[in-house]
């Protein structure tokens, strides 16, 4: 593994910016992009943000201190990427939850800094015998991350098949938050959600979102920013985004949250999920030889 590592840094590496370093045994490395305004770091397994902590700020992103480093496992926390379907497989319900991207190997094409000194690094995964066992189509998906005071994630699907293909997708972020009980989330006022934990009945949103129980809610039809109001920990947390149409809202409340063996005990006190995605109604389809992007950009402003 240490080759693949050295070969990684000759390629990709920038002295002082960017630095591949092993994670756990038997496991791909990760990433660690670092300039004067924050740190990021990102697991080449799934190509998932694990974190981004702009300079003299605490973690934007919320990552489990029990998750779990081994394949066929996707990371609690960070931001997992579902691809090339968002929650079950609506077809065969054996497959992976979110799709296989997250519990993939990517690889590293591209990296650098930008003129504004802010570090870049790009990762695709393509289509192969191991990614047939759980779809047919042939694709190709890059993933790109720029860490400047703001992280901006963008993930691009190529049809490279000859039919068409629909897929539903989301950048599945978790964040950091002081307390679910004090926090406030805007931008989705007045918008149509499915409620996953109502039968999937159809609801309006009224007014801003303040959460006192699990939350799982598919907001539909919505380009919307959303932020989150954090006193405790005296910033908002903007997650603007482009191409989704969907904006997921989770969090699993005590029952589920501790319920979940990679989640830290009460660790749902400590998060928020929304997800930068296309789901429900919002599926994409395809021709071949087209692409589609979604990004997604998280920033923070100090409260008062
Ligand atoms: O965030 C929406 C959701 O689909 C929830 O229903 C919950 O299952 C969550 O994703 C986490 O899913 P995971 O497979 O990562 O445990």
């Amino acid at each position: 593994m240490n080759r693949y590592i050295d070969r990684l840094n000759q390629k990709y590496g920038i002295n002082g910016h960017i630095l591949f370093k092993t994670m756990t045994n038997d496991y791909p490395p990760c990433a660690i992009l670092k300039s004067d305004f924050s740190t990021c770091k990102i697991s080449l397994y799934g190509a998932h943000v694990l974190s981004f902590i702009p300079t003299d700020a605490v973690d934007l992103l919320m990552l489990s201190s029990k998750a779990v480093y081994k394949r066929g496992k996707a990371i609690r926390g960070g931001i997992p990427i579902c691809w090339p379907w968002f929650g079950p497989n609506a077809a065969d319900r054996t497959l992976p939850v979110h799709g296989f991207a997250r519990i993939s190997e990517w690889q590293v094409s591209d990296s650098g800094i930008n003129q504004n000194d802010v570090p870049f690094i790009k990762f695709y995964l393509q289509s192969d015998e191991e990614s047939k066992k759980y779809w047919p189509c042939k694709f190709r998906l890059e993933l790109t991350v720029m860490a400047s005071s703001s992280l901006s994630v963008s993930l691009t699907t190529f049809n490279k098949d000859f039919q068409d293909m629909t897929i539903s997708n989301a950048l599945h972020s978790y964040f950091n938050i002081s307390n679910i009980n004090d926090i406030e989330i805007t931008g989705i006022e007045d918008t149509e959600y499915i409620d996953s934990i109502d039968n999937d009945k159809k609801k309006l949103q009224k007014g801003p979102l303040r959460i006192s129980g699990e939350v799982d809610r598919d907001y539909i039809n919505t380009e919307n920013d959303c932020f989150i109001s954090d006193p405790g920990l005296n910033r908002i947390i903007c997650v603007s985004k482009q191409n989704s149409k969907t904006t997921v809202i989770w969090n699993p409340w005590i029952k589920k949250g501790n319920a979940l063996a990679d989640f830290d005990h009460d660790g749902f006190e400590k998060m928020v999920c929304i997800e930068t995605a296309n789901a429900v109604n919002n599926t994409i389809t395809l021709k071949p030889g087209g692409r589609h992007t979604v990004s997604t950009n998280i920033q923070q402003t100090v409260w008062k």
